[in-house]
C-alpha cells in the first residue's frame, strides 16, 4: 500500500542526506500487497496547511476488490503508530471505500511539528491490511516564526551592467557557526530570491536545480524546507548560498518598466533550526554577521541571455569552515519582498533526464554545431581541459540555417549564450546553475581541441513529476506527434506552465494550457503545479475581480479578456475531475465569482460576452509567410468566442457553487447561462443554413460542444463542420488555439471518429503532422512553424495541441474518468478508427495503474483491461451480442467481476471491478 499526504511536497534531503523511511506494512491473510514502498521518495517537509489531506493506494491482483473501511493512525513520534498511542489523531475505524484526499481532523499541528501516519485498511473480501509509515511535517507557519532578517546588496557592481541585456553577476553568502552541543535534528528554511542554491559544510543539499518555483514575489513568496541533521557535526560548521536572479531580478526593466514587473536585488531569508540531543533548541538565521560577495565565478545570469562563468575567479573552501572572507562584504539587510511567506507545496525543478548530443560537425575555424537530436529544454554539462583564461562560448538554437549557422531570429533578443572561462587545471566539468535554455542545436565556439559527443551532455530540466501515462498506436505519425507533444509539454514546466522555453519571453500564458493542462494531466502528474498555478492566477487578480492573459504576472497583460483569463475556472475543473481537487476550487470560488461579476457587469450587452483579445489565435493563415490570418473567412466573432467560453465557464461555476453549497449562485449562473445561450442563439444562429457566425469550424464547434445548439438543428449544424472540414479543407484543420480544444473529441462524439483519425494523421499542411515532417520533435506555435515570420515564431509551444492528448487518452485508448469522480469510475470506451489496429496505453491514476491494450483486425477484437483496486469502471467493448464476448477465453458474463449491464450502439457494455482481464470478441 502506498501513502501519500496530498497537501505536501516532495522536497529532497540533502546529498549528504537521505531519509528512507522502510515500509513497515504487514501482509495480512487475503490481501497480497504488492509494491510496498513510501510513494514520497523522501518525506514531505515543511507544509503550510493545517489540515493536509491523506491518500493511500491500495494494490491487489484481486478481482472486484474495494475498501470497506479505512483507520488512520497518526503521532508525533514514528513508534507511537499503534493503537492506543496515536498522539495526533486516530481517525477510528470508519466503514468508508474513501481512500484519497481524507481530511487530516487530528490535533492542531503547529509550526516544525512533525506528523507520522499510517493506515489500517479493510476490503469487502474480508480481509485487513496495514500500511508502512509515512510522514510529513509543518513549515514556519506565521511570519513570527521567521527569525532573523531579509539580508542582500541592494546595488550592482562595477562589472555589472543593467542595461536592456542586463548581466549582475551571483551574489555568494557564507556564516560559520559553532554547534556547542549534540545535535540531534537540524532543518534550514530558506527564501533565496530569484534563485539559491544551499551548501553546508561544502555540500550541495537538496537535488532542486532553479529553485524555488517562480512567483509575483509582492504576493507570494515560497520558502523551501530541509532536514539537513546529517550534514552538521557538533562545533564549527558552515553555511553556504549563491543567489541567481530568476525572475526577481528582471533584465530589460529599463527597457519596458511599463510591461515587466521587477522586484529588485537578490535578497534572502534563512532560518537553520538546531534541536540537540539535551532537548535545548537554536536558531541560526540571517543578519549582518553573513559575509557576502558578488565578485565570484557566476559573473552574469540572466534566463534569456545566458550565464557566463569565469572559473579562474572560483573560491575554492568558499562555503567550508576556514575560509578567508576577510575581503568579503558584511551583508546588508534590505527590504522584504512584499509576499506572503507560503510553503512551496510543489516539488522543484530538477535534472529529470540527460541526453547525449548526437553529432558535433564542424562549421568554420574554432566553431562547432552540436545536435541534440531533440529539442529540449535544460542546460549543457561540458567537460573540457585546456589553457586557463580559453573563453568557450555556447550558443543555442531550435533550427539551423541553409549554410549550417544557428537560426537565431525567432529567439527575438534573448542571447541565449553561456560562456565558460576556463581555470587551466585538468579536466574541467561546468553546467550553468540559474539560466536554462530551449533548444536542439548549440553553436560551441572557443572549445580547445575539437570537441567530442562525449564531452557533452543535455539536462534536461522540468519540475519534478512522474510520467503517469504511456500511450503508442499502430500509427507512426500519431506516436511521433506524441512524442512531440511529451517533449513539448515537459520542457514548458518551470515551476509555473510557459508557452515556450526559447525566446525572449517565457511567459505563463493562461491560454496555452486552458484544455492543455487537461491532457497533459494524462502524461505528468502535473496537479501539485497547475493548484500553485491557481495560486499564481488568484494573485494576480486585481481587487477588482480583473484577471491577466498572463500569472504571475511577469508580463502585465490586463486586458479583460475571456478566453485566456477563463483559464482559471477550467484549470480549476481539471483539478476536480482528474484529481478529486475539491479543496482548489474551494479555495478559488471567491476569487473566480469575482472575475465572473467583474466581466458581466463591465463587459455584457444584450446578454453577450463583448471583451475578446486574441480571437481563434494562430488559424493557418492564407499564406505560408503569415503569422496571422487577415482573411475574414479564417477568422471567428471574437463575440462569438467570447459568449460560447463565458457559457461555459458558467456552467462550470454552477458546478462550483454546489460542491461549495452555494445554491443561490449556483441558479444565478443557470439563469445567467440560459440568458446567453438565448441571445446567443439569437445572434449567431442562421436559421436557414443552421450556421454559426461566419460558418469556421470554429463558431459551429464551440456551441456544438458546450451543448448550445438547439436539439432539432444539432445535427445539421454538425453537417456544416463536417462539410467544411472535408470538402473546403480536404479533411484538413482550419482551427487556432480556441477551435482546437474541442474538435478532436468533437468530431469523435458526433460519430465522426474517422475525420479526427484523419486529421490526426495527416502529414501534410496544416496538421501535427505535417510538423513532423518538416523533422519537428517538439510542438510548433504556428502551423507553418517552418515558414512564417520569425518575430512570433516558436518550435516548441504547446498550444496547438488543442485536446489532441485528451482524445489519445480518453477516446483512442478508452481511459476516462466518470464525470469528476478522478477515476474511482471509469468509462472505458475506445474509439477504432478504421486503420488504427492497435494502442497500447496505461495511466497512473490516484487509485492506481489503469491499463487498455486492444488490437484488433477484420474479425476480432482483443483488449487486456486493468483497473486498480477500490475502482470500477463501465466498459463498452465492440460486439454483436453480449454472449459473444468472452474473457481469458470463457463467457465475459460468468467471469469473476464482470457483470453484463447492456448492448448499446453494437457495443456490449459490462461493469467491472479491480484486477486484469482480458476480453476478446468477434467483429
Ligand atoms: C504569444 C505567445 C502565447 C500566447 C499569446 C497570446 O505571446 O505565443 O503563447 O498565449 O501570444
Amino acid at each position: 500500500m502506498q501513502l501519500k499526504v496530498y497537501e505536501s511536497l516532495t522536497l529532497k534531503v540533502g546529498l549528504c542526506l537521505m531519509l528512507m523511511l522502510t515500509s513497515l506494512a504487514g501482509r495480512a491473510a487475503g490481501i497480497q500487497l504488492q509494491n510496498l514502498r513510501c510513494e514520497m521518495l523522501t518525506d514531505p517537509l515543511g507544509i503550510d496547511v493545517l489540515n493536509p489531506r491523506l491518500s493511500w493506494e491500495i494494490t491487489s491482483p484481486a478481482r472486484g476488490l474495494k475498501q470497506s473501511a479505512y483507520r488512520i493512525l497518526v503521532a508525533s513520534q514514528a513508534d507511537k503508530l499503534e493503537e492506543g498511542k496515536a498522539d495526533l489523531w486516530d481517525s477510528g475505524k470508519k466503514n468508508s471505500d474513501e481512500s484519497q484526499h481524507v481530511v487530516y481532523s487530528g490535533k492542531q499541528l503547529k509550526s516544525k511539528d512533525k506528523a507520522y501516519w499510517k493506515v489500517i485498511v479493510w476490503t469487502n473480501d474480508g480481509s485487513t491490511s496495514s500500511s508502512g509509515i509515512s510522514r510529513w511535517s509543518m513549515g514556519l507557519l506565521n511570519p513570527v516564526d521567521w527569525r532573523g532578517r531579509w539580508i542582500g546588496l541592494d546595488r550592482a557592481f562595477k562589472w555589472d551592467d543593467e542595461g536592456q541585456w542586463s548581466r549582475l553577476s551571483a551574489r555568494y553568502f557564507r556564516k560559520e557557526f559553532d554547534a556547542k552541543k549534540t545535535i540531534k535534528s537540524a532543518s534550514v528554511y530558506i527564501m533565496g530570491m530569484g534563485m539559491y542554491e544551499l551548501y553546508i559544510n561544502g555540500a550541495a543539499i537538496g537535488n532542486q536545480v532553479l529553485a524555488p518555483v517562480p512567483t509575483d514575489y509582492t504576493k507570494g513568496v515560497k520558502y523551501n524546507v530541509f532536514d539537513v541533521t546529517d550534514c552538521l557535526k557538533s562545533g564549527l560548521n558552515t553555511i553556504g548560498t549563491v543567489l541567481g536572479n530568476g525572475r526577481f531580478y528582471t533584465m530589460r526593466q529599463s527597457y519596458k518598466p511599463y510591461k515587466i514587473k521587477t522586484f529588485g536585488y537578490p535578497k534572502m531569508l534563512l532560518n537553520l533550526e538546531l534541536t540537540y540531543t539535551d532537548g535545548t533548541t537554536e536558531t541560526i538565521t540571517t543578519d549582518d554577521t553573513w559575509k557576502v560577495t558578488a565578485d565570484g565565478p557566476i559573473r552574469s545570469n540572466n534566463e534569456y541571455d545566458g550565464e557566463e562563468y569565469d572559473a579562474t575567479k572560483e573560491m575554492p573552501g568558499w562555503n567550508r569552515t576556514g575560509f578567508d572572507d576577510t575581503k568579503w562584504l558584511k551583508a546588508e539587510y534590505v527590504q522584504e519582498p512584499g509576499g506572503m511567506y507560503e510553503a512551496q507545496m510543489t516539488p522543484n525543478m530538477r535534472i529529470m533526464s540527460t541526453l547525449k548530443p548526437v553529432s558535433i560537425k564542424y562549421l568554420k575555424p574554432g566553431v562547432y554545431i552540436m545536435d541534440m537530436g531533440q529539442n529540449m529544454a535544460g542546460w549543457i554539462k561540458m567537460r573540457v581541459k585546456g589553457k586557463r583564461g580559453t573563453a568557450v562560448s555556447l550558443r543555442f538554437a531550435e533550427t539551423l540555417q541553409k549554410d549550417g549557422e544557428l537560426f537565431l531570429e525567432n529567439m527575438r533578443d534573448a542571447k541565449v549564450n553561456d560562456l565558460y572561462i576556463l581555470k587551466g587545471e585538468g579536466v574541467e566539468t561546468w553546467q550553468p546553475s540559474f539560466v536554462y535554455h530551449g533548444f536542439r542545436y548549440v553553436e560551441i565556439k572557443g572549445y580547445p581541441g575539437t570537441p567530442k559527443v562525449e564531452d557533452f551532455e543535455g539536462e534536461v530540466i522540468y519540475d519534478e513529476m512522474k510520467t503517469v501515462g504511456s500511450f503508442e498506436t499502430s500509427d507512426r505519425t500519431i506516436n511521433q506527434v506524441y512524442n512531440n507533444a511529451y517533449w513539448g509539454i515537459l520542457g514548458n514546466y518551470k515551476g509555473m506552465p510557459v508557452d515556450c522555453p526559447q525566446r525572449n519571453e517565457r511567459q505563463p500564458w493562461l491560454g496555452d494550457r486552458k484544455t492543455g493542462a487537461y491532457g497533459e494531466s494524462f502524461i505528468f502528474n502535473n496537479g501539485r503545479l497547475y493548484a500553485k498555478w491557481l495560486d499564481d492566477i488568484q494573485q494576480a487578480q486585481k481587487a477588482d475581480g480583473s484577471i491577466p492573459d498572463v500569472a504571475p504576472a511577469f508580463w502585465r497583460y490586463y486586458g479583460d479578456n475571456t478566453t485566456w483569463p477563463g483559464t482559471y475556472i477550467a484549470v480549476a475543473d481539471m483539478l476536480l475531475h482528474q484529481y478529486g481537487d475539491v479543496r482548489s476550487v474551494e479555495r478559488h470560488y471567491e476569487s473566480m465569482k469575482k472575475w465572473i461579476v467583474y466581466m458581466s457587469e463591465r463587459y455584457m450587452e444584450k446578454d453577450l460576452m463583448t471583451k475578446d483579445k486574441y480571437g481563434d489565435w494562430c488559424v493557418p493563415p492564407e499564406s505560408k509567410e503569415m503569422i496571422h490570418s487577415r482573411d475574414p473567412k479564417r477568422q471567428t466573432d471574437g463575440v462569438l468566442i467570447a459568449t460560447a467560453t463565458f457559457y461555459d465557464l458558467l456552467r462550470k461555476m454552477e458546478n462550483f457553487a454546489s460542491i461549495v453549497n452555494q445554491a443561490e449562485d449556483a441558479s444565478r449562473y443557470k439563469v445567467l447561462a440560459e440568458r446567453l445561450k438565448v441571445a446567443f442563439n439569437d445572434k449567431f444562429l442562421d436559421k436557414t443554413t443552421f450556421q454559426y457566425g461566419n460558418n469556421t469550424v470554429t463558431a459551429n464547434l464551440l456551441p456544438l460542444y458546450y451543448d448550445m445548439v438547439p436539439a432539432d438543428v444539432k445535427a445539421k449544424v454538425f453537417n456544416n463542420i463536417e462539410e467544411k472540414i472535408l470538402v473546403e479543407n480536404k479533411g484538413h484543420i482550419s482551427t487556432g488555439v480556441i477551435g482546437t480544444q474541442m474538435l478532436m473529441r468533437g468530431l469523435t462524439e458526433n460519430g465522426r471518429s474517422d475525420i479526427a483519425f484523419k486529421i490526426a494523421t495527416n502529414r501534410d499542411y496544416p496538421s501535427w503532422g505535417y510538423m513532423v515532417e518538416n523533422g519537428a520533435t517538439t510542438i510548433w506555435e504556428l502551423w507553418n512553424g517552418n515558414t512564417a515570420s520569425p518575430k512570433m515564431n516558436s518550435q516548441n509551444h504547446v498550444m496547438l495541441l488543442g485536446d489532441l492528448v485528451v482524445w489519445y487518452y480518453e477516446n483512442l485508448a478508452g481511459i476516462k474518468s466518470a464525470d469528476r469522480s478522478a477515476f474511482k469510475q471509469m468509462v472505458m470506451k475506445p474509439t477504432l478508427p478504421e486503420g488504427l489496429n492497435y494502442v497500447k496505453s496505461s495511466y497512473y491514476s490516484a487509485y492506481g495503474r489503469v491499463v487498455s491494450n486492444w488490437t484488433r483486425n477484420a474479425k476480432s477484437f482483443n483488449w487486456d483491461v486493468e483497473v486498480p483496486v477500490n475502482t470500477t469502471a463501465v466498459i463498452s467493448i465492440p460486439a454483436k451480442s453480449g454472449k459473444d464476448v468472452k474473457e481469458s477465453g470463457k463467457s465475459a458474463s460468468g467471469s469473476k467481476g464482470v457483470k453484463f449491464i447492456k448492448m448499446e450502439d453494437g457495443r456490449a457494455v459490462f461493469e467491472i471491478g479491480s484486477g486484469q482481464y482480458k476480453f476478446t470478441s468477434n467483429l
